[in-house]
């Protein structure tokens, strides 16, 4: 795939921006998406902003599908935000179509770009640098499931099969270790050591779901403290974004992922992994807010699989970082060598520390038991 730069004017023309673009620059930290923010310059009134991206074609293979699902999604969202007094243009995505009147743009090398408003007054967080701003986020992305509970889930194409199958996960990374096609299994016997000796783990919550225990929900499935915009006045979760992979799912995903990324004090590619741990108290407080955005709606089983959902997502997600590693980095950016090596490394580090304190995440949930 050619660089997002090269067809970035011709995209620009496709779309009626109602006023003259006066710059676009890559913006955001996303690890998926070609993402730019562009500036343009009514006459009337102060320089107004939008967010253009360019799907990523190494993990999106159908951009028809996942737009109908995106415009299915934020319409419902728009709706049932209205419904309950709230400010759409805010609190919900919208997607502006380009000229043409297709959902997409799709440039002459085949790139498929899409555009938004920018959610302005907001903050985008890396890093969940207070209790207060994780619990935030975890109101947010609880409610955010408890807004999707009347969706349609069987209208819903599925983006990326098996997102979070991590049975299916481990063994791409089988295959990936065993082709090892660039020599790179020398580098992380040890990374591939850790997962095979939790190999049964990566069935609990698939086995749960296939006795029936717990239930599919639609669910965002990439819950980054990054995928929620916060209000830059009140601090409050304001935008769910990123809804590239809102597909049925178990709710634990949700809460999982969420717990994979902020209740630490780390960067996500942090190299010392003397500093990345599990903060307990970060989990008490994500655990909190979350069952409260999802108002009551979740069973016991569910409740009682949170802290699986934590640990999962974890090990997977780290699956993930080691399978692109060996294959040569074909799916998440990276800035550096051995960045998804890296990136593998902190997860491995959470999972374990997740083991330590288990006993504590498992009364941490049990106080919400009903
Ligand atoms: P990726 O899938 O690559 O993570 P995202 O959709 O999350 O792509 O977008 C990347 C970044 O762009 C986000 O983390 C956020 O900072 C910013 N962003 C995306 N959409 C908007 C929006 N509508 N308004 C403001 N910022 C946005
Ligand atoms: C990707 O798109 P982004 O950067 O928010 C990935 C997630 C991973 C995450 C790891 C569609 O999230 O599944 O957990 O990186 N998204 C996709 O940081 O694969
Ligand atoms: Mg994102």
């Amino acid at each position: 795939m050619v660089q997002a730069e090269q067809t970035l004017q011709e995209v620009l023309e496709a779309f009626d921006f109602g006023a003259p673009v006066v710059g676009a620059i890559r913006y955001g930290c996303g690890h998926i998406n070609d993402t730019f923010v562009v500036h343009t310059q009514p006459e009337d009134r102060c320089c107004r902003r939008f967010i253009l991206q360019r799907m990523s074609s190494a993990a999106f293979k159908h951009p028809d599908q996942l737009m109908e699902n995106i415009i299915g999604v934020t319409e419902f969202l728009g709706r049932e935000i209205e419904k309950h007094h709230g400010d759409r243009s805010r609190e919900a995505m919208e997607v502006i179509r380009p000229k043409n009147g297709a959902d997409y743009y799709t440039d002459s090398q085949g790139g498929a770009w899409r555009l938004y408003p920018f959610v302005e007054g907001t903050v985008c967080h890396q890093a969940a640098d207070s209790p207060e701003l994780f619990a935030a986020s975890g109101r947010a992305f609880g409610r955010f499931q408890q807004l999707l509970r009347d969706y349609p889930a069987d209208t819903l194409y599925e983006t990326i099969p098996n997102f979070h199958n991590t049975e299916d996960r481990l063994v791409k990374l089988k295959a990936a270790v065993e082709a090892d096609k660039l020599g790179r299994v020398k580098d992380c016997q040890p990374e591939i050591d850790f997962v095979l000796a939790r190999e049964a783990d990566c069935s609990v919550a698939l086995n749960a779901q296939r006795e029936g225990r717990l239930p599919l929900r639609v669910t965002h499935n990439d819950t980054k403290l990054n995928n929620v915009l916060m209000d830059d006045k009140t601090g409050e979760g304001m935008c769910i974004i990123d809804l590239d992979t809102v597909m049925p799912g178990l709710v634990l995903y949700d809460f999982g992922d969420s717990i994979r990324f902020g209740a630490n004090h780390c960067a996500e590619d942090e190299t010392d992994l003397s500093k990345v741990n599990l903060d307990v108290e970060l989990f008490a407080t994500y655990t909190a807010a979350f069952l409260e955005g999802v108002d009551g709606s979740l069973t016991n089983e569910e409740i009682a699989y949170l802290p699986w959902g934590a640990k999962l997502m974890t090990l997977e997600c780290g699956i993930r970082f080691l399978t692109d590693y060996l294959v040569g980095d074909e799916y998440f950016h990276i800035a550096r060598e051995r960045h998804n090596l890296d990136r593998c490394r902190t997860q491995f580090k959470l999972v374990a520390d997740m083991e330590t304190h288990w006993s504590e995440l498992e009364r941490i949930v049990k106080q919400y038991l009903k």
